[in-house]
């Protein structure tokens, strides 16, 4: 016959043997939850990078498609004729920004900086007129008078310029560049420059330098209206001719804008070999974009050359 104890003492092995049981049962669920948890999260990042991969292998790719499509085309007044269409499947690639739709998912910009206006080595009316027109609020004359300073040898200031004197005076760490223009940004330091103008006249211009003459043809209406100094009715009628691909008879153009088409210094209606494109790659959202600045000539190694190049 068994003794009490030794029944209560069967009965207390077996109860703790239980909670043992459950208590391992528990550690063994978490720990599969969490690897469970970890497998998905990995399995998660590694999707993440394969698609950013492709983003970017095919933004590449279409980039170099691109360029071999313009460099083997023909340059007109506003647009690339290419040779192939089979190539990036269209027979012309606009130069005024227009978007191509190269698949559902990838599309490409192209803009001739002659169509914009230049920033290179400071500015004139063309670039007061443009801030009038974006902002009213912010002072054309002392943002121009000190862009021009800020490109300038010299350090004398404008009359409503600015040279090191004025930085140095508000306690600014720099000085002017007095050089041309290197980055887009460079003019958030310039006196009278503020980031809600800046980001209202990015799409306007340029850090190219002009080549030879403005071009109406690949340029927006703002720039057309800031450049030319010519009201909207007047860019509606020269408009008019780009889009039915007609030649604007000289006299009408005078007429219009108050300046020959040609003359000795410059020549209008001509693309500068200088392009700014953009390649997107993302069907919903934008999974890689591709900025650069690009010249359509030779150089002693390649037969391009390229400025800028901003990828991410
Ligand atoms: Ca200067």
């Amino acid at each position: 016959m068994m003794s009490l104890a030794r029944i209560r003492g069967n009965t207390d092995e077996a109860g703790s043997a239980i909670l043992l049981t459950i208590f391992l049962a528990s550690i063994i669920i978490i720990i599969g939850i969490a690897f469970n948890w970890l497998v998905k999260e990995h399995v998660k990042t590694a999707q993440v990078l394969k698609e950013k991969a492709e983003a970017m292998t095919t933004a590449v790719s279409v980039f170099d498609t691109l360029l071999f499509a313009m460099l083997t085309g023909t340059l007109s007044s506003n647009r690339i004729l290419v040779s192939d269409k089979t190539l990036i499947g269209f027979d012309k690639i606009p130069m005024n920004n227009q978007t191509l739709k190269v698949r559902d998912d990838i599309s490409i910009n192209v803009q001739d900086t002659n169509g914009k206006i230049s920033v290179y080595a400071g500015a004139g009316n063309e670039f007061k007129k443009l801030i009038k027109l974006v902002d009213s609020k912010s002072n054309a004359g002392i943002i121009t008078d000190s862009l021009n300073d800020w490109t300038d040898a010299d350090d004398i200031p404008r009359p409503l310029g600015a040279e090191s004197e004025y930085y140095r005076g508000i306690g600014m760490p720099y000085t002017p560049r007095n050089f041309s223009m290197q980055y887009m940004e460079e003019l958030l330091l310039i006196r009278g420059m503020s980031w809600e103008l800046y980001k209202k006249i990015k799409p306007y211009i340029t850090i190219f330098p002009n080549m030879g003459g403005f071009n109406p043809a690949t340029a927006s209406p703002f720039t057309v209206m800031a450049s030319l100094d010519i009201s909207e009715e007047n860019r509606k009628i020269i408009q008019d001719y780009i889009d039915k691909g007609l030649d604007i008879p000289d006299e009408l153009f005078y007429n219009l804008t108050g300046r020959r088409m040609h003359s000795l210094e410059y020549d209008m209606f001509q693309p500068s070999r200088y392009l700014e494109i953009t390649v997107t790659y993302g069907y919903l959202k934008n999974l890689y974009t591709i900025n650069a600045g690009i010249g359509l000539f030779p150089t002693a190694t390649a037969p391009y050359a390229v400025y800028y190049w901003k990828e991410g």
